[in-house]
């Protein structure tokens, strides 16, 4: 039934006269010449596949009167953009080229979008705010709310715009206007997605300028509307959001289309909320060139859909509307063609790319955590109070937000108090974390500063993406690192990549605190996982796990001060443990990353460890010292990409044995790769075989006797020890 609603849209013909379009004569015509192009640049790129020039190919057909419309209704450059793989036109719309795009299809160094490194129609132009996307249906929808959020943020924080030397913000530059609108496009099928639903969520609670454009072609893949969305229709689940301007229009209808985009975009303009422009189009085309739709659609179906071409509709309604007449729609579509033929045959010429450029712009460019700035000592303190390590994180985000006006925190419960009457009033002393870690920053800083998210990890993570590639720092949590799957997409397919895949023009430099690990003592199954190669085994992204509460201080300043993306992780059981509590170092500690501690030194054999493990290691290399007299040096890593590759080789070299001991479980975990390098490259200066001491291959049970069982302990530490130094 929903569907047949609708088709009924999609039915009403261009009725309108010229003079009711809201559009100039001229504009029209542009807007014919724009939709032409797109097409004509689509079908260049599927004869340039066809004769494998290109190695890819997915249409805009169908979508350019939606698309075409949407780019003439919003300003580029100065609004912000996150179309997905269908908009090519609305990206020639905001000045994109037909060059630029064909210069991507072949991969070529002068793709402006990647450098060579995404398929055709992966749009970036950091020039157009045009936000570098990837081929992951849906994540684009909490980028796009998190840079509104930035916008709003950096119009009420104007301060925050600035440069300042010393840390990433000499790299970022901050532009906003105060009624910037954020652009945000999806296919019908990616709706079911759950980031589209949580974009909604977070851009109707925070009333923000988001102008999210449902592309509804009917079909996701070979999947129809209806399997996707319930009852067939959008626009009707989406009806109760509260704050939201919503149009259903006909996308194949460029005046309609323009009407509603331009309605759309001036409500989030005035600052009213999000709106959602749901376009019914069509598909002529498969869904890309490695698909072929006449397996799974009708003869009859194609031809109801070409009925309704976009460009064939438009032609005809100029023609009626006197617009233009057969002279000119050959004039400009021959100019269109020629336009076309000359890009690709500059594209065909560009150069490739070199090999040696494939590792540029994995990491900042411009300022690494490793950087000798970030090698500072503890400030001579006045007060010698022995702190914690959730104290002394607690003080460096206080430190840091001092100093940064551009750090936000926000999280599951890491706010003092959503309803803050409370808070102010002095009535309630705030929540600031599960495990307080936060307690007091939005008291302190306010509640644009330190703010609640919705509880899904998808959320906070893609929100903090959007922010970071504005300008802004998110240091976010994840409440526990068990509960960090949710945000997996956004971590994996974005977080690492937005500078790479857009050849340096973005990045997203960002602080994600995990709470992780077990030895808890009933923490079960759900409270004490570890994963962290799940993540190192990621470029792109830093990962540091401090063991003690100076380690923390000083490694989490360089993770905020630094430009690149960092998983901070802290062990629950180290938040509050005597062991490694420390003086306050100072609001400018900091600790460069890749640089491994000694914690004691030793020549007999060396343990590689890290997190919960250091004092579990510690204290069997002390026992067996004592008992036996062997003596075990051992390292803590502190930050595990990168890590400290010649301290251990320093130390391998000076022990000729060595054991790995990590608490995350033994097969394919961290140190396996630590193992491997060790063998390859320090064969000749092992007297025995490289040894692990990790978790057993299973899950952490909620029974002590079974956990104390399952994690490494103080005494499988010593055993190995013992053994590896009799071997
Ligand atoms: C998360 C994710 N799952 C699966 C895919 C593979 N995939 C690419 S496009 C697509 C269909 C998308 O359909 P829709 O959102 O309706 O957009 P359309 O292509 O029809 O414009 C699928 C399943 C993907 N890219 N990302």
């Amino acid at each position: 039934m929903a569907r047949q609603s609708g088709s009924s849209v999609q039915e009403r013909k261009t009725a309108v006269k010229a003079e009711e379009s809201l559009l100039s004569r001229e504009q029209l015509v542009e807007f014919y010449r724009l939709m032409y192009l797109s097409r004509r640049t689509d079908d260049r790129e599927i004869v340039l596949k066809r004769q494998q020039k290109i190695f890819f190919q997915v249409s805009c057909a169908g979508h350019e009167a939606l698309l075409v419309a949407a780019g003439m209704a919003m300003k580029p450059g100065y609004d912000w953009f996150f179309p997905y793989y269908r908009d090519r036109a609305i990206c020639l719309a905001l000045g994109n080229t037909v060059e630029e795009q064909l210069l991507q299809a072949v991969g070529a160094a002068d793709d402006t979008a990647s450098g060579g490194r995404q398929m055709p129609s992966h749009w970036s132009s950091e020039k157009l705010n045009i936000v570098t996307s990837s081929s992951s249906t849906a994540t684009q929808c909490l980028q796009a709310v998190g840079c509104a959020e930035a916008g709003r943020y950096f119009s009420q924080h104007p301060e925050a715009a600035k440069k300042h030397d010393g840390d990433y913000r000499e790299f970022k530059d901050v532009s906003f206007h105060g009624d910037e609108v954020v652009y945000v496009s999806i296919g019908e099928g990616s709706t079911s997605q759950g980031e589209f639903w949580e974009s909604l969520n977070t851009a109707s609670n925070g009333k923000l300028p988001v102008v999210f454009v449902v592309e509804d072609n009917g079909y996701a893949i070979s999947t129809p509307v209806e399997v996707n969305t319930p009852g067939g229709n959008i626009s009707k689940l989406v009806a109760n959001f509260p704050n939201f301007h919503f149009a259903e229009v006909d996308g194949t209808d460029p005046v309609a289309s323009y009407k509603a985009m331009v309605e759309a975009v001036a409500y989030c303009r005035a600052g009213n909320g999000p709106a959602l422009v749901h376009g019914h189009v069509i598909r002529p085309y498969s869904h890309s060139l490695s698909d072929d739709e006449r397996l799974y659609r009708s003869a009859e179906e194609l031809e109801a859909d070409a009925a309704k071409d976009p460009i064939s509709r438009m032609q005809m309604w100029l023609l009626r509307e006197g617009i233009l007449d057969a002279d000119g729609i050959n004039r400009l579509e021959r100019q269109v063609d020629e336009e076309v033929q000359r890009a690709s045959d500059r594209a065909l010429m560009a150069t490739l790319p070199s090999v040696s450029s494939i590792t540029k712009f994995v990491y900042s460019e411009d300022l690494t955590p490793m950087d000798v700035r970030f090698d500072t000592q503890p400030a001579a303190t006045a007060d010698p109070t022995e702190r914690t390590m959730a104290d002394l994180i607690n003080c460096c985000l206080k430190d840091e937000m001092r100093r940064d006006e551009r750090i936000v925190v926000f999280g599951e419960d890491v706010a003092d108090a959503s309803r803050d009457e409370a808070l102010r009033a002095g009535k309630v002393k705030g929540k600031g974390g599960v495990f307080k870690l936060t307690a007091g920053l939005q008291a302190e800083f306010g509640n644009d500063r330190c703010f609640n998210s919705p509880l899904a990890e998808a959320n906070i993570v893609g929100r903090a993406i959007g922010m970071a590639e504005r300008g802004l720092k998110p240091v976010v949590e994840i409440q526990f690192f068990d509960y960090i799957w949710p945000a997996m997409h956004q971590m994996r397919n974005e977080l690492p990549l937005v500078r790479w895949r857009s050849n340096g023009e973005f990045s997203c430099p960002l602080v994600i605190r995990v709470p992780i690990g077990g030895y808890l003592t009933g923490g079960s199954i759900y409270h004490s996982q570890s994963g962290e190669s799940i993540f190192t085994h990621t470029p792109g992204v830093r990962i540091v796990m401090p063991s003690n509460a100076l380690d923390a201080s000083g490694l989490l300043r360089t993770a905020i001060r630094c430009d690149d993306p960092v998983i901070f992780l802290e062990h629950k059981r180290l938040y509050r443990e005597t062991f490694g509590r420390a003086a306050y170092p100072g609001p400018e500690y900091c600790i460069p990353f890749g640089k491994a501690k000694t914690v004691r030194p030793g020549k007999d054999l060396t343990v590689l460890t890290y997190g919960a493990v250091v004092p579990r290691a510690l204290q069997a290399a002390q026992k067996l010292h004592r008992e036996t007299g062997i003596d075990v040096e051992l390292i803590d890593l502190r930050s595990l990409t990168p890590y400290d590759w010649e301290a251990i080789a320093e130390s391998v070299k000076k022990t000729n044995r060595v054991i790995v001991a990590h608490e995350d479980m033994l097969s394919w975990g961290y140190g396996a790769e630590l193992a491997a390098r060790i063998g390859d490259e320090l064969f000749h200066d092992l007297d025995a075989p490289v040894r692990r001491v990790a978790a057993m291959d299973t899950f952490v049970a909620y029974q002590p006797v079974l956990e104390d069982a399952i994690l490494p302990q103080p005494e499988d530490l010593y055993r190995a020890m013992q053994e590896l130094a009799a071997f």
